[in-house]
């Protein structure tokens, strides 16, 4: 059973070129640890007047807890500094409820 979930991000301001070239060049072993979790069609768009990251992605069951995997510490820890984190240097990620769906 695939579900769609949706989250909202900040990015810090003045950042967009950098947070789009960190994503170009991935980490594969994240992408890795991504899929292997179950997440696939992943996609992150920036509305660019707030600084605001918005995050869709579809899981194959339920949501999957990262939060202590090494290399998505490593990746938050990388991505700290242009980002809006908490104390454990993870982005502040707010779920979105889901309003309109088109199958
Ligand atoms: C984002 C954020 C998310 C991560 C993606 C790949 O900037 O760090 O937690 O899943 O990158």
């Amino acid at each position: 059973m695939t579900k769609q979930v949706a989250f909202k991000m900040k990015l810090k301001p003045g950042f967009k070129v950098e947070y789009q070239k960190r994503h170009d060049e991935i980490w594969p072993e994240l992408e890795d640890l991504l899929k292997q979790a179950g997440i696939f069609n992943y996609s992150i768009f920036l509305d660019e007047e707030t600084d605001t990251l918005f995050a869709v992605q579809h899981l194959n069951g339920e949501i999957p807890d990262l939060t202590q995997e090494a290399i998505m510490k490593k990746w938050w820890a990388f991505m700290g500094d242009i980002m809006e984190t908490n104390a454990d240097q993870s982005p502040i990620a707010i779920a979105l409820p889901r309003v309109f769906h088109l199958e």
